[in-house]
Protein backbone atom coordinates (compact mmCIF):
# COMPACT_ATOMS: atom_id res chain seq x y z
CA UNK A 1 0.00 0.00 0.00
CA UNK A 2 1.22 3.04 -0.85
CA UNK A 3 0.71 5.67 1.95
CA UNK A 4 2.60 8.34 0.95
CA UNK A 5 -0.22 9.01 -1.59
CA UNK A 6 -2.78 8.37 0.71
CA UNK A 7 -1.48 10.78 2.99
CA UNK A 8 -0.89 13.78 0.33
CA UNK A 9 -3.48 13.48 -1.37
CA UNK A 10 -4.55 15.80 -4.74
CA UNK A 11 -6.11 18.45 -2.53
CA UNK A 12 -3.54 18.96 -0.01
CA UNK A 13 -0.43 21.09 0.06
CA UNK A 14 1.30 23.48 -1.78
CA UNK A 15 -1.11 24.71 -4.97
CA UNK A 16 2.25 24.98 -7.09
CA UNK A 17 1.46 23.79 -11.23
CA UNK A 18 1.03 19.89 -10.69
CA UNK A 19 2.64 20.24 -7.17
CA UNK A 20 5.66 20.79 -8.82
CA UNK A 21 9.10 21.76 -6.74
CA UNK A 22 9.93 25.41 -7.10
CA UNK A 23 13.42 24.71 -7.00
CA UNK A 24 15.82 22.38 -8.48
CA UNK A 25 19.90 21.28 -8.34
CA UNK A 26 21.18 22.15 -11.67
CA UNK A 27 19.15 23.41 -14.50
CA UNK A 28 15.51 21.70 -15.01
CA UNK A 29 14.21 20.49 -18.46
CA UNK A 30 11.22 22.50 -17.97
CA UNK A 31 10.26 25.57 -15.95
CA UNK A 32 6.79 27.08 -15.16
CA UNK A 33 5.98 30.21 -14.62
CA UNK A 34 3.05 32.35 -14.05
CA UNK A 35 2.29 35.73 -15.96
CA UNK A 36 -0.54 37.80 -14.10
CA UNK A 37 -0.65 40.02 -16.99
CA UNK A 38 -4.46 41.10 -18.76
CA UNK A 39 -4.19 45.12 -19.59
CA UNK A 40 -4.09 44.14 -22.89
CA UNK A 41 -7.70 42.27 -22.86
CA UNK A 42 -10.15 44.11 -25.29
CA UNK A 43 -13.32 42.65 -23.22
CA UNK A 44 -13.93 41.10 -19.91
CA UNK A 45 -10.47 41.48 -17.84
CA UNK A 46 -9.76 38.74 -15.08
CA UNK A 47 -7.07 36.26 -16.71
CA UNK A 48 -4.03 38.37 -14.36
CA UNK A 49 -5.82 35.15 -11.65
CA UNK A 50 -5.55 32.66 -14.72
CA UNK A 51 -2.01 31.16 -13.16
CA UNK A 52 -4.01 31.10 -9.91
CA UNK A 53 -6.69 28.98 -11.18
CA UNK A 54 -5.02 26.92 -13.51
CA UNK A 55 -2.01 26.24 -10.60
CA UNK A 56 -4.76 25.25 -7.72
CA UNK A 57 -6.85 22.94 -10.24
CA UNK A 58 -3.77 21.15 -11.60
CA UNK A 59 -3.16 19.79 -8.32
CA UNK A 60 -5.85 17.21 -9.83
CA UNK A 61 -3.13 15.97 -12.73
CA UNK A 62 -0.04 15.58 -10.37
CA UNK A 63 -0.26 12.03 -9.12
CA UNK A 64 -1.38 10.73 -12.38
CA UNK A 65 -0.30 8.48 -15.40
CA UNK A 66 -1.46 10.07 -18.77
CA UNK A 67 -3.64 7.38 -20.59
CA UNK A 68 -2.26 8.34 -24.30
CA UNK A 69 1.26 8.65 -23.01
CA UNK A 70 0.97 5.91 -20.58
CA UNK A 71 3.39 8.00 -18.44
CA UNK A 72 3.65 10.84 -15.70
CA UNK A 73 5.63 13.52 -17.45
CA UNK A 74 7.60 13.84 -13.38
CA UNK A 75 9.20 10.53 -13.82
CA UNK A 76 10.72 11.63 -16.96
CA UNK A 77 11.69 15.45 -17.20
CA UNK A 78 13.28 17.66 -14.32
CA UNK A 79 10.33 19.96 -14.18
CA UNK A 80 10.25 23.19 -11.72
CA UNK A 81 7.09 25.64 -11.10
CA UNK A 82 9.14 29.07 -10.30
CA UNK A 83 6.28 31.13 -9.37
CA UNK A 84 4.97 34.09 -11.40
CA UNK A 85 6.92 36.96 -13.15
CA UNK A 86 7.59 40.43 -11.68
CA UNK A 87 5.15 42.80 -13.42
CA UNK A 88 4.79 46.48 -13.37
CA UNK A 89 1.13 47.28 -12.09
CA UNK A 90 -1.00 49.09 -14.53
CA UNK A 91 1.48 49.81 -17.05
CA UNK A 92 1.40 47.33 -19.95
CA UNK A 93 4.97 48.57 -22.17
CA UNK A 94 6.83 48.08 -19.19
CA UNK A 95 5.36 44.66 -18.06
CA UNK A 96 5.86 43.49 -21.79
CA UNK A 97 9.74 44.94 -21.25
CA UNK A 98 9.66 42.76 -17.79
CA UNK A 99 8.45 39.84 -19.11
CA UNK A 100 10.99 39.25 -21.63
CA UNK A 101 14.11 40.21 -19.66
CA UNK A 102 12.84 37.12 -17.06
CA UNK A 103 11.99 35.16 -19.90
CA UNK A 104 15.37 35.62 -21.10
CA UNK A 105 16.52 34.53 -18.03
CA UNK A 106 15.43 31.08 -17.98
CA UNK A 107 16.87 28.21 -19.39
CA UNK A 108 15.93 25.31 -20.99
CA UNK A 109 12.36 24.96 -21.54
CA UNK A 110 9.65 27.83 -20.77
CA UNK A 111 6.53 26.69 -19.87
CA UNK A 112 4.08 29.73 -19.23
CA UNK A 113 0.80 30.30 -17.79
CA UNK A 114 -1.22 33.48 -18.83
CA UNK A 115 -2.02 36.42 -18.54
CA UNK A 116 -3.68 37.51 -22.08
CA UNK A 117 -2.95 36.45 -25.31
CA UNK A 118 -0.31 40.06 -25.16
CA UNK A 119 2.15 37.71 -23.15
CA UNK A 120 3.12 36.08 -26.34
CA UNK A 121 4.86 38.63 -27.91
CA UNK A 122 7.23 39.00 -25.06
CA UNK A 123 7.87 35.67 -24.82
CA UNK A 124 8.57 35.37 -28.63
CA UNK A 125 10.75 37.93 -28.56
CA UNK A 126 13.15 36.33 -25.64
CA UNK A 127 13.15 32.82 -27.79
CA UNK A 128 14.29 34.84 -30.60
CA UNK A 129 16.89 36.95 -28.40
CA UNK A 130 17.92 33.56 -27.12
CA UNK A 131 18.07 30.78 -30.04
CA UNK A 132 18.27 33.31 -33.14
CA UNK A 133 15.16 30.91 -34.74
CA UNK A 134 12.48 31.88 -36.79
CA UNK A 135 9.73 29.79 -35.15
CA UNK A 136 6.51 28.09 -36.13
CA UNK A 137 3.23 29.33 -34.53
CA UNK A 138 0.62 26.69 -33.48
CA UNK A 139 -2.24 28.67 -32.69
CA UNK A 140 -5.31 27.51 -30.91
CA UNK A 141 -7.79 30.24 -30.89
CA UNK A 142 -11.12 31.36 -32.00
CA UNK A 143 -9.38 34.99 -32.87
CA UNK A 144 -6.27 35.52 -35.60
CA UNK A 145 -5.15 37.86 -32.95
CA UNK A 146 -3.15 39.93 -35.97
CA UNK A 147 -5.10 42.89 -35.59
CA UNK A 148 -3.20 45.97 -37.01
CA UNK A 149 -4.18 47.78 -33.75
CA UNK A 150 -6.13 46.73 -30.55
CA UNK A 151 -8.99 48.93 -30.84
CA UNK A 152 -7.00 51.88 -30.88
CA UNK A 153 -3.88 50.93 -29.28
CA UNK A 154 -0.79 49.11 -31.39
CA UNK A 155 -0.13 46.25 -28.29
CA UNK A 156 -2.78 44.16 -27.07
CA UNK A 157 -4.37 40.64 -27.19
CA UNK A 158 -5.21 41.00 -30.29
CA UNK A 159 -2.22 42.04 -31.94
CA UNK A 160 0.48 40.07 -31.20
CA UNK A 161 0.77 38.06 -33.98
CA UNK A 162 0.72 40.94 -36.40
CA UNK A 163 3.61 42.46 -34.51
CA UNK A 164 5.94 38.68 -34.01
CA UNK A 165 5.22 38.53 -37.79
CA UNK A 166 6.62 42.12 -38.75
CA UNK A 167 9.35 41.35 -36.29
CA UNK A 168 10.18 37.78 -37.90
CA UNK A 169 9.87 35.87 -34.74
CA UNK A 170 7.54 33.57 -36.08
CA UNK A 171 7.40 32.33 -39.93
CA UNK A 172 3.84 32.55 -40.84
CA UNK A 173 4.41 30.38 -43.95
CA UNK A 174 5.27 27.72 -41.31
CA UNK A 175 2.28 28.55 -39.07
CA UNK A 176 -0.82 27.17 -38.42
CA UNK A 177 -4.08 28.68 -36.50
CA UNK A 178 -7.20 26.10 -35.77
CA UNK A 179 -10.35 27.20 -34.34
CA UNK A 180 -10.70 30.20 -36.08
CA UNK A 181 -14.28 31.71 -35.91
CA UNK A 182 -14.44 35.44 -34.37
CA UNK A 183 -15.86 37.72 -36.07
CA UNK A 184 -13.82 39.63 -38.13
CA UNK A 185 -13.32 41.90 -40.75
CA UNK A 186 -12.42 40.38 -44.32
CA UNK A 187 -9.62 42.46 -44.84
CA UNK A 188 -7.96 41.08 -41.37
CA UNK A 189 -8.67 37.91 -42.74
CA UNK A 190 -7.20 38.33 -46.31
CA UNK A 191 -3.74 39.76 -44.47
CA UNK A 192 -3.55 37.07 -42.12
CA UNK A 193 -4.21 34.15 -44.86
CA UNK A 194 -2.78 35.61 -48.04
CA UNK A 195 -0.62 38.26 -46.79
CA UNK A 196 1.20 37.20 -44.05
CA UNK A 197 0.56 33.40 -44.90
CA UNK A 198 -0.68 31.67 -42.44
CA UNK A 199 -2.17 28.12 -42.63
CA UNK A 200 -5.74 29.20 -40.91
CA UNK A 201 -7.74 25.61 -40.08
CA UNK A 202 -11.57 27.28 -38.96
CA UNK A 203 -13.58 26.27 -36.34
CA UNK A 204 -16.09 25.14 -38.57
CA UNK A 205 -13.93 23.80 -41.58
CA UNK A 206 -12.60 21.13 -38.17
CA UNK A 207 -16.70 20.63 -37.26
CA UNK A 208 -17.71 19.80 -40.72
CA UNK A 209 -15.18 17.86 -41.67
CA UNK A 210 -14.55 16.16 -38.53
CA UNK A 211 -11.49 14.26 -39.67
CA UNK A 212 -8.93 15.02 -36.85
CA UNK A 213 -6.26 12.87 -38.33
CA UNK A 214 -6.46 15.13 -41.55
CA UNK A 215 -5.96 18.39 -39.60
CA UNK A 216 -2.93 16.89 -37.54
CA UNK A 217 -1.52 16.19 -41.04
CA UNK A 218 -2.19 19.71 -42.33
CA UNK A 219 -0.42 20.52 -39.48
CA UNK A 220 2.80 18.65 -40.00
CA UNK A 221 2.93 19.66 -43.33
CA UNK A 222 3.09 23.08 -42.65
CA UNK A 223 5.69 22.61 -39.71
CA UNK A 224 7.43 19.94 -40.92
CA UNK A 225 11.05 19.58 -38.78
CA UNK A 226 11.28 23.67 -38.12
CA UNK A 227 11.51 24.53 -34.29
CA UNK A 228 7.91 25.16 -33.25
CA UNK A 229 5.99 26.99 -30.33
CA UNK A 230 2.72 26.07 -29.05
CA UNK A 231 0.59 28.75 -28.09
CA UNK A 232 -2.72 28.16 -26.88
CA UNK A 233 -5.48 30.28 -25.92
CA UNK A 234 -8.41 28.79 -24.22
CA UNK A 235 -11.28 30.50 -26.31
CA UNK A 236 -10.18 27.98 -28.76
CA UNK A 237 -12.57 25.74 -26.81
CA UNK A 238 -16.58 26.30 -27.01
CA UNK A 239 -17.76 28.67 -24.17
CA UNK A 240 -20.11 25.65 -23.27
CA UNK A 241 -16.91 23.98 -21.98
CA UNK A 242 -14.35 26.54 -21.60
CA UNK A 243 -17.24 29.42 -19.86
CA UNK A 244 -13.78 31.25 -18.09
CA UNK A 245 -12.00 33.29 -20.45
CA UNK A 246 -12.31 37.12 -21.42
CA UNK A 247 -13.50 36.99 -25.30
CA UNK A 248 -15.62 34.12 -25.80
CA UNK A 249 -17.43 32.76 -29.29
CA UNK A 250 -19.84 29.99 -30.11
CA UNK A 251 -19.05 26.66 -31.98
CA UNK A 252 -15.46 26.60 -30.55
CA UNK A 253 -13.53 23.14 -30.09
CA UNK A 254 -14.62 20.27 -27.98
CA UNK A 255 -11.87 19.76 -25.16
CA UNK A 256 -11.43 16.05 -26.46
CA UNK A 257 -10.99 17.67 -30.33
CA UNK A 258 -8.03 19.39 -28.63
CA UNK A 259 -6.35 17.14 -26.69
CA UNK A 260 -6.63 14.53 -29.31
CA UNK A 261 -5.15 17.16 -31.48
CA UNK A 262 -2.47 18.02 -28.75
CA UNK A 263 -1.69 14.58 -28.21
CA UNK A 264 -0.56 13.87 -31.97
CA UNK A 265 1.43 17.21 -32.34
CA UNK A 266 4.07 15.89 -29.86
CA UNK A 267 6.76 14.46 -32.13
CA UNK A 268 6.81 18.62 -33.37
CA UNK A 269 10.07 20.25 -32.21
CA UNK A 270 8.45 22.08 -29.79
CA UNK A 271 10.76 25.04 -28.09
CA UNK A 272 8.05 26.49 -25.59
CA UNK A 273 4.51 27.14 -24.65
CA UNK A 274 2.25 29.27 -23.43
CA UNK A 275 -1.42 28.91 -22.30
CA UNK A 276 -2.95 32.07 -22.16
CA UNK A 277 -6.99 34.29 -21.37
CA UNK A 278 -8.09 31.68 -18.57
CA UNK A 279 -10.25 34.50 -16.13
CA UNK A 280 -11.52 32.36 -13.46
CA UNK A 281 -14.20 34.90 -12.52
CA UNK A 282 -16.16 33.83 -15.12
CA UNK A 283 -15.66 30.22 -14.73
CA UNK A 284 -18.15 27.77 -13.36
CA UNK A 285 -17.04 24.61 -11.32
CA UNK A 286 -13.12 25.35 -12.39
CA UNK A 287 -14.12 23.49 -15.80
CA UNK A 288 -12.03 26.41 -17.70
CA UNK A 289 -9.05 25.86 -15.64
CA UNK A 290 -9.14 22.30 -15.54
CA UNK A 291 -9.20 22.38 -19.47
CA UNK A 292 -6.51 24.85 -19.57
CA UNK A 293 -4.10 22.66 -17.01
CA UNK A 294 -5.02 19.29 -18.75
CA UNK A 295 -3.73 20.86 -22.16
CA UNK A 296 -0.18 22.44 -20.38
CA UNK A 297 -0.02 18.79 -18.73
CA UNK A 298 -0.80 17.09 -22.57
CA UNK A 299 2.14 18.99 -23.92
CA UNK A 300 4.82 18.05 -20.82
CA UNK A 301 3.53 14.46 -21.33
CA UNK A 302 4.97 14.81 -25.32
CA UNK A 303 7.94 16.18 -24.04
CA UNK A 304 8.73 13.43 -21.54
CA UNK A 305 7.65 10.50 -24.57
CA UNK A 306 10.21 12.47 -26.16
CA UNK A 307 12.93 11.95 -23.87
CA UNK A 308 11.77 8.54 -21.99
MN1 LIG B 1 -5.84 34.96 -28.48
Amino acid sequence: MNYEYMRQPTYTGHRTFLKLPTSCVGAPDVTIVGVPFDLGTTNRPGARFGPSGLRDVSTLLSQRTNAHFRLNPADALTMIDAGDFEVANSQLDQTLGLIEEQAGKIPGHLVALGGDHTITLPLLRALMRRTGQCLSLVHFDAHVDTWKDNFGTPVGHGTPFHLAAQERLIDPRKSVQIGIRSPCANEIMDYTRNELGFTIITAREIHRIGDLDGVIRRIHAVVGDNPAYLTFDIDCIDPAQAPGTGTPEIGGLFTWQAQYLLDHLADLDWRGMDLVEVAPAYDHAQITALAGAAFVWSYLCGLASRKS
